[in-house]
């Protein structure tokens, strides 16, 4: 699958959630997600309609806890400019308990995240059983779920055999789990000998992504989009600081840096689908 377009992986996924997102990066020519973490409706709207034509995906409200003025007609402007842009929506909950709990924080409450989220994620941590809760809401609406594999941050406890199992669980439920949030491309991980893999194709996420600074000062590290997708096997870059900065306010500068980040992403695609 490293080497496939994201159109030919697109016609081969049978999860809707999974076939938006790689139709839709085929369609934008963008692999860039940029991830929108900021605390006012206004700005988020702001962000979102200015980077929204050079991404396939929002990664948002991300989280939606942040914000503070919190109103559900935001969602409705989410979905407004969604339309206009031709982008996904990834609501990066982070889900992390017990099955049934999972499934009422994500179909209740005042977000109703299944409602509008295309694609959502959650820990591994609680087993099998968060699949099962998450999938009872989404799988009928036609969302998708992806695993927190990995993360990004230093001394990231979400390494070797908790990956590893990370992705036999997403193996073993491929119709809701579209793929993971992680640092590397996944398929074949932890798979024994009696799984049959050649036809696997698990999406990756990958956030880290900054061109200009290595880290921040609470542990997040940064590696180039080359780095992420032609060297790891990553799918969709996102980035959050690296396009908006401290700026929130300059809606010009704002698009200025997710057109680079989406042509550094893509140029690093192409390279990688026509390497022979
Ligand atoms: P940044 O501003 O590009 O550092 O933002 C990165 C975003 O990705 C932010 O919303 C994090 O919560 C999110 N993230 C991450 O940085 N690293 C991880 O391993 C995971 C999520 Br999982």
């Amino acid at each position: 699958m490293f080497r496939q377009t994201y159109g030919q992986r697109a016609s081969k996924h049978s999860n809707p959630a999974a076939k938006l997102l790689l139709d839709t990066m085929e369609r934008k020519k963008s692999n860039l997600a940029v991830s929108v973490d900021v605390t006012k409706s206004k700005d988020f709207l702001a962000i979102v309609d200015a980077v929204g034509p050079f991404v396939c995906l929002i990664k948002a409200l991300t989280h939606v806890d942040i914000i503070e003025d919190f109103e559900p007609l935001l969602i409705d402007e989410l979905q407004a400019l969604s339309s206009k842009h031709d982008f996904v929506i990834f609501e990066d909950r982070k889900f992390a308990d017990i099955g049934n709990t999972v499934a009422l924080q994500y179909s209740s409450g005042v977000h109703k995240i299944a409602s509008w989220s295309h694609i959502t994620n959650a820990h591994p941590v609680p087993g099998p059983s968060i699949i099962t809760g998450l999938s009872s809401v989404g799988l009928p609406l036609g969302r998708g779920l992806l695993l927190l594999a990995e993360m990004s941050t230093k001394g990231s406890l979400a390494t070797g055999s908790y990956t590893e199992d990370a992705v036999r669980m997403a193996r073993a439920h491929r119709d809701f789990v579209i793929g993971f949030i992680a640092q590397r491309r996944m398929d074949g991980i932890g798979a024994s000998e009696n799984d049959s893999t050649e036809d696997e194709d698990f999406l990756v996420l990958t956030p880290g992504v900054g061109l200009d600074t290595k880290g921040d000062s609470m542990g997040q590290q940064y590696r180039t989009p080359r780095e992420v997708v032609l060297e790891s096997g990553c799918d969709v870059i996102i980035v959050g600081r690296g396009v908006y900065g401290k700026d929130y306010h300059l809606t010009d500068k704002i698009a200025e840096q997710a057109k680079r980040y989406r042509e550094e992403g893509w140029a690093a695609y192409l390279e990688r689908t026509t390497a022979l």
